[in-house]
């Protein structure tokens, strides 16, 4: 099988970048990932892409260098095993609150293979066309599952929830973790709750033998996030960007002077 290279560079000390995709187009998520990120995240959450469209970007990414991840809308065994039959080395799963909900989500991205404790169903579609015939022998040990951490009741348990086995890390939602500390989900990652929530989720990663990642608002704090120790960091997404640069643009053109 071909294997997951994130899990090579986490394993090498490297951070990953990932592109994220908000925008439902294969085209769209097909330039991002020839762009130099080591991953991109197609947005299933809070993105515009439903299956038809998610499957479109996983064919699109196939042929990029950047390792196609799906962040589901919700933590649930048909979705997840849908974008992983559909070709996605990895999963982020919002919203995770406890170790039962983290076992439930760990669960579904893992064949019930070799003695493994898993729940997901035989059907490896894309998969077997990305991974190569070994897939379904070697798929537990490649495929990413990421637990989102982004609520008071996720950051009470973050301990347990790190502990989980089926699980190989645990990524931060700076965004809705921020609403939760009562700061509104434009709080700075530099707020002392907010730092030290996002420390503690580090350090729980860490003493789990887990990987850490960390959605960022911008490029600032996606660096220093990286320097703080984050293995995976997703400087904004593609609707951030496209905005953006609009605006510089036309702030060239019809700004002063
Ligand atoms: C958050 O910041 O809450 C996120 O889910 C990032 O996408
Ligand atoms: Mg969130």
């Amino acid at each position: 099988m071909n294997t997951n290279r994130l899990l090579g560079m986490f394993s090498d000390g490297q951070t990953a970048i990932a592109g994220w995709m908000s925008i439902d187009s294969a085209y769209a998520a097909e330039l991002v990932g020839c762009s130099g990120f080591d991953a991109v995240v197609i947005d299933c959450q809070h993105g515009m892409a439903g299956h038809p469209q998610m499957v479109a970007m996983l064919q699109a990414l196939a042929h990029t260098p950047a390792v196609p991840l799906v962040r589901v809308s919700q933590n649930n065994l048909a979705e997840i095993n849908r974008a992983l039959d559909a070709g996605a080395w990895g999963v982020i799963c919002p919203l995770v609150n406890t170790a039962a909900e983290a076992l439930a989500f760990g669960r579904a991205c893992r064949y019930p293979l070799d003695g493994a404790q898993g729940d997901r169903s035989f059907g490896p579609a894309r998969g077997l066309l990305v991974g190569g015939a070994s897939y379904p022998q070697d798929a537990n040990a490649n495929i990413l599952a990421l637990a989102m951490i982004e609520t008071q009741a996720g950051l009470d348990a973050v301990a347990a929830i790190a502990a989980v086995p089926q699980i190989d890390g645990l990524f931060i939602g700076p965004s809705d973790l921020g609403i939760a500390l009562g700061l509104g989900p434009a709080a700075s990652y530099e707020h002392p709750l907010l730092a030290d929530a996002i420390r503690r989720i580090q350090e729980a990663c860490k003493a789990a033998g887990k990987m850490v990642g960390i959605w960022c608002g911008s490029a600032e704090m996606a660096r220093a996030m990286q320097a703080q120790g984050m293995q995976l960091v997703a400087p904004g997404h593609d609707a951030i960007w496209l905005k953006a640069e609009i605006a510089r643009r036309l702030a060239v053109l019809r700004g002063p002077g």
